[in-house]
């Protein structure tokens, strides 16, 4: 059985995710997860949340509580809103479990064995106000690169460079505000990436499967010579540095693992946790020398994340000398944009993801947010767009489809799949258009083009509307009632395929359209040797099984909910 390792970008802790973060990397990944599932695959789907790190402290400082309480209560309501937009995480873990600190802890050691890891007297803000050091994101100021106002220590929101805290310009404190500041002096331990430069680029062009916004990304952060980072920050939230004994390092006692060092292994210490839980062993998907090998790994993340996960995340891993398994396939994506411009909450702009499922269930903004991706360039959300697709393609195109013949099988046939009437013309135009059709979709799921799957999906729901229309089974019905029973057989089976190949996107309401068609859980399946006869697929339902018409699928969104909607979360003005 071919084995699928697939992760999400770990979503940070502070705060519920808006529909841009989830489209960017929570959502493919599971819909991805699900075809290779559907496909036969054994698949391991991971995330977490992302805890470590300046935001979480600066977070729980405004709610004014600690910082294991805030991440404790955030981790909650995040793993609600995944389970309420139906990811199907194998895991949802936490980057500040003890897995976690122990494997950052002996990647560092390893690191340091390969010589790549030196103690370094850095420069570091230092706020004479506040008494203590400001990393990261602790400090904001003018960005060096493009001059914005507002840049965080860490990087610039509007020209996306990485950023020194020491480099800004008419730099403040993100804590106070003071700008009573100095640079001090402090030791780090610093990764050498340099002396990795070329490793990582010879493994970056032997990469065949990555898609091209990833590589392009990697290949320049190359181009730009990888400089040797600190991996640790004078914070007390974090994975403590520790000698090979256990005990603390001298010197770092006040010292933490910079979130980007722990965050990435995070992927590898989640699987750990999962393991622990089930009874399983990780190693089998992560070290090449325990059956990782065999292994497809697959990341998930918005375009932001790229360089960490093909140039510092890959440096650790291949730099630790031993055989941990890398990544195969990484699929990254642009951002959603909120009618062009971006999501913020405190300017009511935007929908995040519980206040999204208080409003419609998830397969509304599954579909949408799939048949939307942003994969070639950024994709605007807007309601009248949100609108449209959910109108036209779920309620017209699926609902209708499946509601009409199947209350019609009720009404003229007493809800039996009928046995009589030969295959004609009409049949024979269908199974052409899928001999074509499924493998198409197939293959951009293979692909992860989602926004293609997506459109083969509707054009193959919209071909079973154009085939009604040809065999007309009502009308067919008045003079010959055997003409008129191919077609609605053909059409239930239609229901029941549009139901299968509908389950990584839409997967509530594909579901209810399979157990309406009473479709067992072992034929629903994706792959190819189940899609490959598509005569045999238009004549699966066994004759006189009992269906019956699922409730309406969808609602169609009013004019007036776009108004509502357009007044609480923003829209076009
Ligand atoms: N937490 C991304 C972010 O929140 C970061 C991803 C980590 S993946 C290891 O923007
Ligand atoms: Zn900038």
């Amino acid at each position: 059985m071919a084995r699928t390792l697939i992760t999400s970008a770990l979503p940070y802790i502070n705060g519920v995710k808006h529909l841009g973060n989830l489209a960017g990397s929570m959502l493919p990944a599971d819909v991805y997860a699900r075809f290779k599932r559907l496909s036969g695959d054994e698949v391991l789907l991971i995330c977490a949340t992302d805890e470590h790190g300046t935001p979480a402290e600066l977070a729980a400082q405004t709610a004014g509580i600690s910082v294991q309480a805030y991440c404790d209560e955030q981790h909650e309501i995040q793993r609600k809103a995944g389970e309420g937009f139906n990811l199907s995480f194998d895991w949802f873990g936490r980057s500040s479990s003890p897995q976690n600190a122990k494997l950052t802890q002996y990647f560092a050691l390893k690191l340091e064995e390969a010589g790549l890891i030196e103690e370094r007297t850095s420069k570091q803000v230092y706020s004479i106000d506040d008494g203590r050091f400001l990393p990261d994101r602790y400090v904001e100021g003018t960005c060096p690169h493009c001059e914005y106002e507002k840049a965080r220590g860490d990087q610039c929101d509007s020209c996306g460079r990485l950023l020194d805290p020491v480099e800004l310009k008419s730099p403040y404190s993100a804590v106070s505000g003071t700008t009573n500041l100095e640079v001090r002096e402090t030791r780090h331990l610093f990764l050498l990436q340099s002396k990795k430069q070329d490793e990582i680029r010879n493994w970056v062009n032997a990469s065949e499967d990555w898609p091209s916004l990833a590589k392009s990304i990697a290949l320049k952060w190359l181009d730009e010579g990888l400089q040797d980072r600190a991996i640790t920050r004078d914070l007390s939230w974090g994975v403590p540095v520790l000698n090979a004994d256990g005990s603390a390092r001298p010197g770092f006692e006040n010292k933490v693992f910079y979130v980007w060092f722990d965050a990435p292994i995070e992927y590898i210490a989640a699987t750990e946790e999962w393991a622990i839980a089930n009874d399983d062993d990780w190693k089998r998907w992560w070290r090449t020398d325990e059956g990782a090998d065999d292994v497809s790994y697959v990341q998930f993340m918005g375009k932001d994340n790229v360089a960490f996960h093909t140039v510092s995340f890959p440096v650790t891993i291949l730099g630790s000398n031993e055989p941990w398994k890398t990544v195969d396939k990484l699929k990254a994506f642009n951002w959603v944009t909120w009618y062009g411009g971006k999501f913020s909450t405190s300017q009511k702009r935007g929908v995040f993801m519980d206040q999204a499922l208080d409003l419609l269930p998830a397969d509304y903004w599954r579909w949408y947010l799939i048949s939307n991706s942003p994969e070639g360039s950024d994709a605007g959300f807007t309601w009248e767009g949100f609108q449209a697709a959910i109108n036209s393609d779920l309620a017209n195109v699926l609902g209708n489809f499946v509601n009409r013949i199947t209350k019609y099988c009720v009404s003229k046939f007493d809800g039996e799949v009928p046995a009589a009437g030969e295959p004609g013309d009409a049949e024979a135009w269908m199974i052409d258009e899928l001999q074509t059709r499924l493998p198409t979709l197939r293959r951009y799921y293979e692909q992860m083009e989602f926004r293609k799957a997506a459109a083969e999906t509707r054009a193959i729901w919209a071909a079973g509307n154009e085939y009604l229309t040809k065999a007309e089974p009502w009308v067919k019905y008045k003079s010959d009632v055997d003409a008129a029973a191919i077609g609605v057989r053909t059409g239930l089976n239609l229901a029941a395929l549009f139901g299968i190949i509908a389950q990584p996107i839409i997967p509530e309401t594909a579901k209810t359209i399979l157990d309406a068609l009473g479709v067992p859980e072992s034929n629903r399946s994706m792959n190819t040797g189940d899609m490959d006869d598509v005569a045999a697929l238009l004549d699966a339902l066994p004759h006189g099984l009992k269906v019956s018409a699922p409730p309406v699928l969808f609602s169609k969104i009013e004019d007036s909910q776009v108004e509502l909607w357009t007044e609480q979360f923003g829209g076009g003005d």
